[in-house]
């Protein structure tokens, strides 16, 4: 009888938002992969580079469905190697991935039976990418969520597309006829992507395939839906009812505005401002060039100092940081992602307890630099991480008025002698910054 039910019916899970939270607050680091056959083309067709395409670029070029999915026949990723990938991330200190188990492309990086477009039986690959990710983040204590794009989908017919993108970037002759036909068909450009109506492929593909990656991969994270176009109640209600077969997921605000919020929100390629925030949770996902997905011809690789910076301003404004990487069909990231991952990790293994498990600021904007707070006991911590290192050596901290218990440089122990002024607290440093990309004080108060 109960095979009958075609959804579960949204248990109330035993555990409140705080408690599903908990790890991700405490985590602040974290992985974001795009990973799909866009890595074949890898931001060219026929020749030609397509503007501002890597993951977009079947909508960007509008490619017709069975020219994209001749791009299955190269996705052959022999190089992947799961647990290098894992290990990557947890040197560059973060503490969770999410990986695009289906992108707007509606190729499924995983074994499915939902639908044919996937990595088992369209690729010469031939294996679930999913599940070897899974066990390997299981081995190395990695917290694994999946993005998945539950209603924009270019291939599997009835998935939705976003209007207003028009064909751009490539000498195609027929542009102009294109844009009429995708302007005249709800952002659709070929016959193909609409033999059916959206509400089928709901039935067909989104919603089995969901219960899919909620089922067979062992305890699930995240739920990171993306672009609620074309969102209907009923299918997000059904969705949505879904995350009770994972108890402790916790879920973005992508899935249908505004009716659901999910946990948390997801600022995209930008941090926002003190002014911008409401107490909701958030997380800024960003590149680490320009491209999500992988794109040969982008090597414009955002500097070390440009990354740890976000991650502190993003910590001390109590956000997280889901930072992007692009691998190839080969199934492997790109040069300069892992010397960034390098280079980063570097910098938390000295001072990650100026990221994890700390909360926002409690001081107004600082003009040196960013902090961060943590309570101990009858303590306050601050990390006070230094951008700009003062030339005369003298750093004030406006605003903090209580007994300095301890003060030192993370990178060395080096103990600082503190002094109270009129304007708050003055650090006595050393001439030499010891970190030039961003250099933490531990700053141990009395009181919280
Ligand atoms: C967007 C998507 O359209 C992009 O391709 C990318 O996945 C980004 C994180 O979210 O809405």
């Amino acid at each position: 009888l109960l095979g009958a039910l075609s959804y579960p019916v949204a248990a109330q899970s035993a555990l409140t938002r705080d408690q599903r939270m908990e790890w991700w607050r405490d985590a602040r680091f974290g992985m974001f992969i795009h990973w799909g056959v866009y890595a074949v083309p890898a931001g060219e067709y026929n020749g030609h580079p397509i503007n501002k395409a890597s993951e977009w670029i079947m909508n960007r070029g509008k490619i017709p469905v069975a020219d994209y999915q001749q791009f299955a026949k190269s996705f052959n990723p022999v190089k992947y190697n799961p647990e290098a990938w894992v290990k990557l991330a947890k040197e560059a200190g973060m503490k969770y991935i999410v990986i695009t188990a289906k992108h707007h492309d509606g190729f499924a990086l995983f074994k499915t039976s939902a639908s044919k477009w996937n990595v088992v039986d369209a690729t010469p690959y031939g294996k679930d990418l999913l599940k070897p990710l899974a066990d390997a983040c299981r081995k190395y204590g990695i917290k694994l969520g999946f993005y998945y794009s539950q209603a924009q989908d270019w291939n599997n017919p009835g998935g939705a597309a976003a209007r207003k993108v028009t064909s751009e970037g490539w000498a195609n002759p027929d542009s102009a006829k294109i844009d009429a036909y995708t302007q005249a068909h709800s952002g659709h450009w070929d016959p193909a992507q609409t033999t059916e109506p959206m509400s089928s492929y709901m039935d067909k593909v989104a919603v089995p395939q969901v219960k899919e990656l909620l089922t067979n991969y062992g305890n699930v994270a995240v739920l990171w839906w993306d672009t609620p176009t074309n969102m209907t109640d009923e299918y997000a209600e059904k969705l949505n009812a879904l995350l009770s077969l994972q108890p402790a997921i916790i879920t973005n605000d992508r899935l249908k505005r505004p009716n659901f919020p999910g946990d948390y929100k997801t600022p995209e390629q930008k941090i926002p401002n003190l002014h911008e925030l409401d107490g909701r949770d958030w997380e800024t996902c960003m590149t680490m060039n320009g491209s999500w997905g992988y794109k040969r011809a982008d090597n414009k690789w955002k500097s070390t100092e440009t990354l740890v910076r976000n991650l502190v301003d993003i910590a001390s404004k109590g956000g997280n940081y889901l930072l992007n990487v692009g691998p190839t069909a080969e199934g492997e990231f790109p040069e300069g992602s892992i010397n960034a991952l390098q280079h980063v990790g570097a910098w938390m293994k000295v001072n990650g307890e100026a990221i994890y498990g700390t909360q926002a600021s409690p001081l107004a904007p600082l003009d040196w630099g960013r902090c961060t707070r943590k309570t101990s006991g009858n303590n306050t911590i601050l990390y006070l991480s230094v951008f700009n290192w003062p030339t005369d050596g003298k750093l004030t901290v406006p605003g903090v008025s209580n007994k300095v218990m301890a003060a030192k440089l993370l990178a060395n122990g080096t103990a600082l002698k503190t002094t109270k002024t009129t304007d708050g607290l003055s650090i006595q440093l050393p001439t030499q910054a010891p970190d030039a990309v961003a250099s933490v004080i531990r700053l141990q108060l009395e009181g919280t």
